[in-house]
């Protein structure tokens, strides 16, 4: 707890992941869980804190998604810029803002930075030699080029860096070098870049990091910045030839973008920026503490070249602490977005809509913060069983309900506190602390564990004294038990919050309290006699091995299907079949939209006046999240016309516009071919 004095406020950033693809579930144990937990802590401790989110959109791996498959790079980066940023929301990862570096106040931001260095000399302007595709005409930069791994031999090893052994490397250093474009070998060619001098910073890291930081930050981050440092800093090039990126604000860069490990990083300030007209106090004050949630693979990015970069520029405050994760594997092997061998968290969420927390705490339990570690579906089964439902759940739920059996729900007053029952009085005020404590060293895994322990108390004093027993001949004495049992579900509350928040939300419902603050948790008298409970509901329940085995199956059968990279959001599965005759009965229509208007007090719904060519109908369609009304007069559509009318908001519905939904739940017109009328029938 040293320096808790020493700040007045917090930065907390979280890598910004690639909008290329879903999250997964080594994302969240990895950065957004920690950070999550550490953030809503502090926020419990009225700290000035800001919790940073975002996309980060440029760059190689965006372009050669696009390149995968065939659409633009901006298509791809708004389609999962869309789906990260609502999984995020839905799993309860509270951030302050959620912003995408693809924004314009990001671009002045980056632009401006480098700007700045360029003009105060900070680069060194240099034309080497790189690898060039004489069939396309393009230089290849970064993962463009793969080839072997000069360290470790692995043979898909990118031109930035080896995914196998974490090595970053120079596309000039890989053995056997291929380009992804043509799959020919490429040629190496001239080309002027700008490189930051890291060889210069040198001295200045050893003494920040490995004399400054050796005693707090953890182990696994301070050795990789040991070794980086030991075997000597080279110069890194800052710019790239792409056309996807932020412009190189230097007259005569064409056709030249900010690498876009520089850019992404200038993103937590643009993303600041844009929170709040405030930002400066959160990025150029000494008395801010800003703190870094990235997965190991992005250690050298955030303590050595981006401290670099704000060391240059001058007027930003530098990283106190970067509490890095080791990787999670998933049943044994490593996690791979190209293999899909992966739990991806908006699936997740659409089978166990109600269980965010579950997951939260499986992958705090078992958080790869000291080595690598594992998640199995039966790991996650077991931890849901006989922990969240068998200690935690139980200690809850049997404390409300006896206290509805015997009090009507009302907190009993205390008769005579017993030896045992101050024991337990005692040990519960410890919890807080304690817990803080593993908190504020970013010990997630240990204060959860706490956290449990506490549940466990209870369940324990619960079980010793046997109010049940008891009642019959000594009521006063379940009294004073169920008051201390209900006083530990209330601590509960306040100490599982930055946990498990969703359940937590849950008790205080039910105990029919507000949300108190971190303070408060060692107070022992936040519910009074007489104060009335709501009803019990179970917080978590049993997963049972129908629901574990249908996950591992999953997962066997996407990864067999998908050796092949394939759309990262799998399609709807088939239905059953129809018979032609129930096909027929459909009359659908090709027609145009003439009018169209929100209805009044939705969200969703539009109304439409279509000529399907039979008549000029209105029909009610819920497409206005994806729909402006403005832009729909005119546009071709098919029509189901002999639905059963229904009334929507108290408007006749005379039929359906047919929709194509994309898997991530986008909608998109079926619109007839040219050479259509209205009134063609479809079949
Ligand atoms: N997008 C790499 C990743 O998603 C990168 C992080 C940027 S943090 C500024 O792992
Ligand atoms: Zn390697």
């Amino acid at each position: 707890m040293s320096d808790q004095n020493k700040y007045k406020r917090y930065t907390v950033t979280s890598a910004l992941p690639y909008a290329n693809g879903p999250i997964h579930i080594g994302h969240l144990a990895g950065v957004y869980v920690p950070a999550d937990i550490y953030v809503r802590f502090l926020r419990m401790n009225n700290a000035d804190v800001i919790f940073i989110g975002g996309s980060d959109e440029h760059g190689v791996p965006i372009t050669i998604k696009a390149l995968q498959q065939g659409v633009t790079p901006q298509d791809i980066v708004d389609r999962y810029h869309g789906i990260i940023k609502k999984s995020f929301e839905d799993f309860g990862i509270s951030f302050d803002i959620y912003s995408r570096t693809s924004n314009k106040i990001h671009h002045e931001t980056a632009s401006a930075f480098f700007r700045k260095m360029y003009d105060a000399g900070q680069f060194i302007e240099k034309v080497s030699q790189q690898y060039y595709d004489e069939a396309t005409g393009q230089f290849l930069a970064d993962r463009y080029i793969t080839g072997t791994c000069p360290v470790c031999g692995y043979d898909k090893a990118y031109g930035d860096q080896c995914e196998k052994c974490g090595s970053s490397l120079n596309a000039t250093d890989l053995i056997h070098p291929k380009s992804v474009l043509s799959g020919n070998q490429p040629v190496l060619k001239d080309t002027r870049h700008w490189f930051l001098p890291l060889d210069q910073y040198e001295p200045w890291l050893r003494e920040w990091i490995l004399e400054g930081h050796k005693d707090d930050w953890k182990s696994n981050v301070y050795g990789q910045c040991k070794s980086w440092i030991d075997q000597g800093l080279q110069p890194r090039a800052v710019t790239r030839d792409l056309d996807w990126g932020v412009k190189v604000p230097v007259e005569g860069a064409v056709g030249k973008v900010l690498y876009v490990w520089f850019d992404a990083p200038i993103g937590y300030i643009s993303a600041t920026r844009e929170l709040t007209p405030d930002w400066e106090k959160y990025w150029k004050d000494g008395e801010t503490k800003l703190v870094h949630f990235i997965g190991k693979d992005n250690i050298v990015f955030h303590c050595i070249i981006f401290p670099a970069m704000l060391k240059g520029e001058g007027t930003y405050i530098l990283p106190d602490n970067v509490p890095a994760n080791e990787f999670l594997n998933l049943e044994g092997e490593k996690i791979s977005t190209s293999r899909n061998w992966a739990v991806w968290l908006h699936e997740y969420l659409e089978d166990f809509p109600d269980k965010q927390d579950v997951l939260r705490y499986v992958l705090t339990s078992a958080a790869p913060e000291t080595k690598d570690n594992d998640f199995t579906w039966k790991d996650f089964q077991a931890r849901n069983n006989s922990e969240l439902v068998a200690i935690l759940g139980n200690f809850v739920n049997r404390t409300i309900v006896l206290t509805h059996k015997y009090f009507e729900g009302k907190v009993p007053e205390p008769a005579e506190f017993s030896g045992p029952d101050m024991v337990t009085m005692d040990e519960m005020k410890l919890f807080p602390d304690r817990i803080a404590t593993s908190l504020h060293n970013y010990r997630f895994r240990e204060g959860l564990a706490e956290m449990m322990n506490l549940a466990r108390l209870g369940n324990k004093y619960l079980t010793e004294n046997e109010p049940w027993k008891q009642y019959p001949n000594n009521p006063g004495r379940v009294a004073t038990i169920l008051n201390i049992s209900l006083q530990i579900c209330a601590e509960l509350t306040i100490v599982g919050e930055p946990f498990l928040p969703f359940s937590m939300k849950k008790v205080r419902q039910i105990l029919n309290l507000p949300s108190f603050k971190w303070k408060d948790a060692t107070r022992l008298d936040w519910l009074k006699p007489g104060h009335q409970l709501y009803q019990p509901e179970l917080l978590f329940d049993k997963i049972d091995d129908g629901a574990i085995d249908a996950q591992i199956r999953k997962l066997q059968k996407t990864k067999e299907s998908n050796e092949i990279s394939q759309p990262k959001v799998p399609v709807k599965p088939g239905k059953d079949a129809v018979q032609y005759e129930d096909f027929a009965k459909m009359d659908i229509r090709c027609g145009t939209i003439l009018e169209a208007e929100k209805v009044p007090r939705t969200d969703k719904l539009l109304k439409l006046k279509i000529d399907t060519g039979l008549d000029q109908r209105t029909v009610v369609s819920g497409i206005a999240g994806f729909f402006k009304p403005e832009e729909l007069p005119g546009k071709r559509v098919c029509i189901l016309v002999n639905l059963v009318p229904r009334k929507l908001k108290g408007i006749d519905s005379q039929g359906m516009i047919l929709m194509a939904e994309n898997p991530d739940g986008t909608l998109y017109f079926i619109t007839p071919d040219e050479g259509t009328v209205n009134g063609a029938d479809v079949k």
